[in-house]
């Protein structure tokens, strides 16, 4: 099902043009009613009626995080603080945190884009879901339960944590759409796995899973283990929450709904433009916002964008898979490493676990060290020291082939490594940079 076929399904002309309307509407709304951008505006030297169409948003300078952070709490926002009807605030682990706020227009909206997603899953009205997502000041809980509650899903709100009380939730109510991060999907196949349930036998069939990186080898592992087709849903507190973009059932990148979240595609170093399905920073002007709209986010995402017309019918642009952040990339004796890169080849690798840390130091006077603890399955952790050898190599030679860096590899025991209920933590930068 499509939940909006116009806005979802429109040929690129006309959609063009429906951006170019309201772009052009929305930073003239946010140059008259936000301080903040006047200034960048003006200090840029461009002004509202310089805007005549989409292809003019090339002009309008980038929106950053620390434009969120310095204006912390309310500099960014462009209507009323009274109007605001809901705050969520995304941490950081360093200076403020982000604040966002939703005008009641932006709370249809959000219901909106993520009723579109639910349906890109293949959700339907009549369907019940489990949000295991975290409710509160984090967007993912309640971002889902509008849009489930928009498209007339039943809604279990068990929010994120108490895993037991998750299996028996799913267990006696059958919800056929699980929406959580993709580490915690796998956390609880653990847990069901301990309590005597088979995974295979769970009421989950669809699985909505984001909020952090995950690859397609993960996909995979998720799929096989809870038997559900496992779909990628994207967003940020800054745009909106979830619901910026979503697979439907063919996996083949995921729906920008474009008609209000307008994509570019740049070369993070230079800014300029990347072609289509070359790789770049994913950059978001929000044009129907009015709370806070932003022009240009630099989202910090990686990704490639395409507009050929998807086989399920949708003409809306796809993003592929967040191949990781530019600030999560960790730059170890001058090679670029994503840990999704890693994951890939563990995951490739029998025995191995998808729950995997990395540690970076640097003694003084000494090159970078990257050491990977990677969690075997219990059954090879069992065997004898000398295979554990050779499953360590083999780790250790395959990360070097395909990343060309020499890395440590040690293999821990079942659940050793700390799991989050939340977005898993894969990187330890113990270096003073
Ligand atoms: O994580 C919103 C969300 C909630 C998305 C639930 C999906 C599901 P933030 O906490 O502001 O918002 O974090 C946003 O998380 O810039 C990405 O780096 C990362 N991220 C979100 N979804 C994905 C995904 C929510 N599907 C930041 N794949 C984003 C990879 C993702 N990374």
């Amino acid at each position: 099902m499509i939940w909006n076929k116009e806005m979802e399904c429109m040929g690129r002309k006309n959609m063009q043009e429906i951006q170019s309307q309201r772009l052009k509407k929305i930073v003239s709304y946010v140059y008259r009613n936000c301080p903040l951008y006047k200034a960048k505006f003006d200090s840029s030297g461009v002004k509202p009626s310089d805007v005549k169409g989409i292809k003019d948003v090339q002009k309008l300078p980038f929106t950053v995080k620390d434009d969120m952070r310095d204006s912390y709490p309310f500099g960014l926002f462009s209507s009323p603080v009274g109007e605001v009807k809901e705050i969520h605030v995304s941490s950081g682990t360093t200076g403020n945190p982000t604040v966002v706020g939703y005008t009641k227009k932006d709370l249809k909206l959000w219901s909106e884009v993520m009723a579109r997603s639910l349906c890109c899953a293949g959700a339907e009205p009549g369907d019940r879901i489990q949000i295991a997502y975290g409710y509160g000041l984090f967007t993912g809980g309640l971002g889902f339960h509008y849009g489930a509650l928009e498209m007339g899903l039943t809604i279990i709100p068990a929010s994120s944590g108490q895993t037991k009380r998750q299996l028996k939730l799913m267990t006696d109510f059958k919800p056929r759409i699980l929406g959580c991060t993709p580490s915690y999907a796998l956390y609880m196949a653990d847990e069901a796995r301990e309590i005597g349930l088979d995974p295979r036998e769970s009421s989950w069939e669809i699985g909505i899973f984001g909020a952090e990186p995950w690859s397609d080898s993960m996909r995979k592992e998720i799929e096989a283990t809870w038997n559900m087709l496992a779909t990628d849903v994207y967003g940020l507190s800054e745009i909106i929450g979830p619901g910026v973009a979503q697979e439907c059932r063919h996996k083949d990148g995921l729906h920008i709904w474009s008609d209000v979240f307008y994509p570019e595609v740049v070369n993070p170093e230079t800014g300029r433009a990347a072609g289509e399905g070359e790789a770049g920073e994913l950059v978001i002007t929000t044009l129907t916002k009015s709370g806070i709209p932003l022009i240009r986010y630099r989202t910090r995402d990686n990704v490639s964008i395409t507009h050929e017309k998807c086989r399920c019918g949708r003409t809306s642009p796809r993003i592929s898979k967040i191949r990781g952040r530019t600030d999560d990339m960790i730059v170890v004796r001058g090679i670029n490493v994503f840990p999704s890169q890693i994951e890939h080849v563990l995951l490739a690798i029998e025995g191995t676990q998808p729950h995997y840390q990395l540690i970076v130091d640097r003694k003084a006077g000494e090159m970078d060290e990257l050491e990977i603890l990677v969690e075997v399955e219990e059954k090879v952790f069992s065997d004898e020291v000398r295979k554990l050898q050779v499953l360590e190599e083999k780790i250790r030679k395959e990360i070097a082939s395909v990343l060309s860096i020499s890395a440590k590899v040690k293999l821990v025991e079942p659940r050793t490594i700390e799991r989050s209920e939340g977005k898993a933590k894969r990187v330890i930068d113990r270096r003073k940079l």
